[in-house]
């Protein structure tokens, strides 16, 4: 399954923590897009599509979510709970994100501008997209 963890190297003093992202140092892609879904209500789940071609990097920057990725053979369950690293989806994958704790930002980072288009929401779609 293309997803990767990737770890930020934090740079703290005693006033606090901060880290950087950079496009092509620790964020690997062009970054065209920056979204954060927060206000989440208890029990919600969303996503439940795939993206034909978008790169992502989604960073817990508040509190906690947790991810089922799919690729069509295998599903694999994630959970961000840290600002100090991010999730890379890459390719044809399932998403939907769950267990929204109260104080969750979860910003994405995406490589690409928004586009209806490249969305896959229909599940049998999706299936028969990923075997081709
Ligand atoms: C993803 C997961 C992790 C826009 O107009 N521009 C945008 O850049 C985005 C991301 C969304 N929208 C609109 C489309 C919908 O009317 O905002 C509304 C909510 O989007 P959606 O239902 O797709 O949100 P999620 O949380 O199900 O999925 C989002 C991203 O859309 C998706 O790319 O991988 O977060």
């Amino acid at each position: 399954m293309k997803i990767k963890m990737i770890d930020f190297k934090i740079m703290g003093d005693e006033r606090g923590s901060l880290i950087a992202l950079e496009e092509h140092h620790n964020v690997p892609f062009d970054v065209k897009r920056i979204y954060y879904i927060f206000g989440t209500k208890k029990d919600v789940r969303r996503g439940y599509h795939a993206h034909r071609d978008l790169k992502q990097l989604a960073i817990c920057i508040s509190g906690s979510c947790k991810f089922l990725l799919d690729d069509g053979k295998n599903k694999q369950h994630i959970e961000l709970n840290s600002p100090t690293h991010g999730l890379l989806i890459e390719g044809l994958i399932w998403r939907e994100m769950y267990d929204f704790s109260d104080n969750c930002v979860l910003m994405v980072l995406a490589d690409n501008y928004y586009t209806a288009n490249d969305y896959i929401r229909d599940y049998e779609q999706f299936l028969q997209e990923s075997l081709k």
